[in-house]
């Protein structure tokens, strides 16, 4: 029977960056270390649990430079590790590619760091018993196209063999390590792939071979939405379990409002209708953090259209100053970043106006066909260029490219075709 591992599996520390949001300085100071901090719990964790090792899948900094106090930080919590007999195995990302010449402070011994030019393969031993094999590889660079998952090979299956590996998972990404989960699966050398790149926790497998994504363990603007955390692994026969374990101080969250229902359309009416949305929620919240971070979305047809924009978004501004104040003395902290007006014009119900009119009707289907028909789009194309891209990829953005997922792809369709229809029936009335 193969021995029991207990580890911690993490990624994507980032070091070094820092929370993004509007606000002043003497705040941004209750912000600065929360990087810092959830890596320190995820430390805590690991000697109280007495894991026999912690995996990080890349990026533990946020750039390649590295700095001193991201190094310092770092280095200190390792020898918290090695004080209590913990090994740390690392590999290298696109945010700290691997350097040849050794990392800026000298880390202890318990860190292993996988090489660059060849896979690594770490024994880990208990009482001089083999009980666990890791294999990593490290980026070379900010981008890295080489397969190396094909040569994490192990001698034999006696023991849990774990592969580490910064990936973007998917096959025609050349940039992080093209790869697709089957691919991963058909090694069948690896018991549990520990992942990392990806900012959001996902479990892609849940059994032999796990495949699991951690996350970043604490979020740093509205696109990284938390909490964040690590997974706490067990790896027994007839007994594994995982558990996400929640360390971030602060958690990213975004809020749509609807304001078509509004019984009155007026700024008194919104105001308390937000107050009273976010207490609701506010209420419902796990108090066991620091605080949140809000990003409020105003949405929904409303004859408040025209009272939210005038005047360079005064009411926006007096309404977000108002909130911010209503919730000022937290705790946990609830900070209202900002208020987005999305809001549209209010018109007569589309879908009536479309049945009943011809002509709205036929442009309707039109736009239908540019969706769903490839003949069409392709026309479009060849007319407009390439305007949008699907892919999504953050990391390495073409200013040039517009780039939306399907989901805001589908909504920004949805709201051109809104304003189109909108702009015809108020032109023809006039
Ligand atoms: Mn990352």
């Amino acid at each position: 029977m193969k021995p029991a591992v207990k580890f911690i599996h993490t990624a994507d520390l980032h070091l070094g960056s820092r929370l993004q949001l509007n606000t002043d300085n003497e705040r941004e100071d209750t912000y600065k270390e929360a990087v810092y901090n959830s890596f320190k719990k995820i430390i805590d964790d690991a000697i109280d649990e007495n894991v026999h090792f912690v995996l990080i899948a890349g990026d533990v900094f946020d750039n390649e430079a590295r700095s001193v106090k991201a190094t310092r930080f770092f280095k200190n919590q390792c020898e918290r590790l090695n004080n209590n007999n913990i090994d740390m195995f690392l590999i290298n990302g696109n945010h700290d590619p691997y350097r040849m010449d050794g990392e800026l402070l000298e880390l202890p011994d318990n860190v292993k760091i996988c090489d660059s030019e060849e896979v690594s393969l770490f024994e880990v031993k208990k009482e001089d018993k083999l009980i666990a094999r890791i294999l990593g590889q490290s980026y070379r660079g900010k981008a890295e196209s080489r397969k190396m998952y094909t040569y994490y090979t192990t001698p034999d299956q006696s023991v849990y063999n774990i592969g580490l590996l910064h990936t973007q998972l998917d096959p025609n990404n050349t940039n992080y390590v093209p790869v697709s989960k089957n691919d991963l699966m058909d090694n069948d050398h690896i018991d549990y792939w520990a992942l990392g790149h990806i900012h959001d926790k996902r479990i892609i497998n849940d059994h032999i071979p796990y495949i699991i994504y951690p996350g970043i363990p604490q979020g740093r603007d509205i696109g990284e939405t938390g909490p964040g955390g690590y997974f706490l692994i067990n790896l027994e026969p007839e007994n594994t379990y995982y558990q996400f374990k929640e360390v971030s101080e602060y958690t990213f969250k975004r809020i749509e409002l609807n304001l078509s229902n509004l019984p009155e359309a007026t700024l008194t009416e919104l105001h308390y209708y937000l107050q009273d949305e976010l207490e609701e929620l506010y209420s419902k919240l796990d108090k066991d953090v620091k605080g949140y971070i809000l990003r409020i979305i105003l949405k929904g047809r409303t004859e408040l259209y025209e009272v939210l924009r005038e005047n360079d978004e005064e009411a926006i501004n007096d309404l977000l100053l108002n909130v911010r104040s209503h919730f000022k003395n937290k705790s946990p902290s609830f900070w209202i970043d900002n208020i987005i007006d999305h809001t549209s014009k209010k018109i007569p119900n589309i879908e009536e106006i479309m049945t009943e009119d011809p002509f709205i009707e036929e442009f309707n289907s039109f736009l239908h066909s540019l969706k769903e028909d490839n003949k069409e789009r392709k026309k479009l194309k060849e007319k407009m260029g390439e305007i949008w891209n699907p892919a999504v990829d953050k990391e390495n953005q073409d200013p040039k490219e517009f780039q939306v997922t399907k989901a805001e792809f589908e909504e920004l369709f949805a709201q051109a075709k809104d304003e189109i229809i909108q702009e015809i029936i108020e032109r023809r009335d006039l």
